[in-house]
């Protein structure tokens, strides 16, 4: 049996790269798909496709947003690669919610109406609160931070997110002191977002931290990147960002914040345990069966460097996992 796909060359281009979903589909066309559902999801794909809109149109800015943008860039947190164009990072995304083909999203995200939008702070907190984009920007403390990131296809990039920390909200929501995780998740609507209708995956996208790691340093809610809100194929308009852990740990366009105590079930570790483990970290050493995982591409270049362990953040994290 051999229907794994197996790692291609170093120099493959990047549209020749394999997306984290190939295997399972495979597998769950052969258990359960019918010629007749099938029918019935591509004739509601049919239906409502209806003109994108351009992603080059500007967007329109909030007053809040007028004020936030360009934020004061934090420091601290260096670079040792260079940045990744706008263009590129923002033409090559994975969000399964639209499609599985990474130059899609751009296009196909723009369909998604994210104002207004809220997002529901609850669980085992004293004070649970929904939350708008506008309150983000007042209540915390945004600043624009400089981060590696590395995905589990092993391509990488490098750009400036603007947001704060999440641990500034969890502290505005005051965990109980049962509170061992955070869940979140992402919007659910099939009917705009077409990639939900696959219906043998576990929508909507979710995705889990242990509270310790949701409240390290690294931890970032993203508003905006580039010095502006970010565009929808980047998880508009709050989406999480964890440097240390494989890219589909960093879960966009967060509709729910859950303070619990107790490890949730999370997408792609449902999906397919072997392959993308709940903790995720970027390790060189520990291997995936179809990704090599001691390089990787930066993407729209043909820069190829080695994986570090935490992807090079291990000076904040290491003592976590120890
Ligand atoms: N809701 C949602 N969040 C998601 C994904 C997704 O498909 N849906 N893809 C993840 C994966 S696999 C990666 S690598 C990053 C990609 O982020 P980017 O497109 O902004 O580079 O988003 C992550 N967050
Ligand atoms: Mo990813």
């Amino acid at each position: 049996m051999s229907n794994i796909i197996l790692p291609k060359s170093w120099n493959m281009a990047e549209n020749e790269a394999t997306p984290e979903s190939v295997y399972m589909d495979r597998r769950s066309f052969i258990k359960g798909t019918s010629l007749v559902t099938l029918a019935t999801a591509a004739s509601f794909y049919g239906c409502s496709m209806s003109p994108t809109p351009d992603p080059d149109t500007p967007i329109e800015l909030t007053a809040n947003e007028k004020r936030s943008y360009p934020a004061k860039r934090n420091k601290k947190y260096k670079l040792n690669r260079r940045m990744t164009e706008e263009r590129v990072a923002a033409s090559s995304n994975n969000f399964f919610e639209f499609s599985e083909i990474k130059s899609d999203p751009r296009y196909l995200a723009q369909r998604m109406e994210t104002s207004p939008w809220e997002v529901e702070v609850n669980g085992l907190v004293n004070k649970p609160r929904t939350f708008n984009p506008d309150d983000f920007y007042k209540l915390m403390p945004v600043e624009e931070r400089l981060y590696r990131f590395r995905c589990v296809e092993a391509w990488a990039m490098a750009v400036p997110w603007t947001g704060f920390p999440l641990k500034a909200l969890i502290d505005l929501v005051e965990p109980k002191p049962s509170a061992t995780h955070i869940a979140m998740t992402t919007f659910y609507k099939p009917f705009t977002a077409q990639g939900q209708l696959a219906f043998w995956r576990p929508w909507p996208y979710t995705e889990a931290l242990t509270l310790e790691e949701a409240a390290n340093e690294l931890t970032f809610m993203a508003l905006g990147i580039y010095g502006r809100p970010l565009p929808k194929q980047h998880g508009a308009p709050v989406r999480l960002v964890i440097p240390w852990k494989y890219g589909f740990k960093s879960i966009k366009s967060i509709v729910k914040i859950e303070v619990i105590d107790y490890q949730p079930p999370t997408f792609w570790n449902t999906v397919l345990p072997m392959e993308y483990s709940f903790e995720a970290n970027v390790d060189p050493d520990v291997p995936h069966p179809r990704w090599p995982q001691t390089r990787e591409k930066m993407i729209g270049t043909n820069a190829v460097r080695a994986t570090q362990p935490y992807n090079g953040y291990g000076e904040y994290v290491a003592h976590l996992y120890t």
